[in-house]
């Protein structure tokens, strides 16, 4: 139980209008991950800025909040057994052209900047922080799905 961990996803503005919320949500889903929140939302400039603060150096940073908080996003927490790795897994590389067939970015996307998904890395205390920047705690439901012990040994 120990290994089971939470971790923050996002369907950026492009997953949303290109209507794939569903299709990523059931990748996660059919992975055996749990969704233990989410929300339809539009990001603020503040809150997309803290959202990429560690990339606020980069030449990229000014489109990437531009981008952001052009449309909806789909904000997530998935939990499960090295959650915060296999998302990554299951998402590909950043860039959807370097990202293998089967994965989210590999067959959803074509170009670095649309990307289609956010997932937090796997930096120690950024799947938290990311967590807390978009969800209040009492929007973290606990429940057990049914089939957990068919999913775990
Ligand atoms: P990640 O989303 O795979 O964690 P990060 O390096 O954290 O990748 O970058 C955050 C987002 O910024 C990426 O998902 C992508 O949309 C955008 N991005 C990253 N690198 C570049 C770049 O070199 N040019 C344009 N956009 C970029
Ligand atoms: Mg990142």
């Amino acid at each position: 139980m120990s290994d089971r961990e939470r971790t923050f996803v996002m369907v950026k503005p492009d997953g949303v209008h290109r209507g794939l919320i569903g299709e990523v949500v059931s990748r996660f889903e059919d992975r055996g991950l749990k969704l233990v929140a989410g929300k339809f939302m539009q990001l603020d400039d503040d809150h997309a800025r803290e959202h990429y603060a560690d990339l606020s150096d980069e030449p990229f940073f000014e489109d990437l909040v531009e981008f952001i908080t052009s449309g909806p996003v789909f904000a997530m927490v998935w939990e499960g057994k090295d959650a915060v790795a296999q998302v990554r897994s299951m998402m590909g590389e950043t860039d959807p052209a370097e990202s293998p067939p089967g994965s989210i970015r590999g067959d959803l996307g074509i170009d670095l900047g649309r990307n289609v998904i956010h997932g937090s890395d796997t930096e120690p205390g950024s799947a938290e922080r990311e967590i807390d920047l978009f969800f209040d705690d009492e929007e973290l439901i606990d429940y057990e799905r049914n089939d957990e012990t068919w999913l775990y040994e």
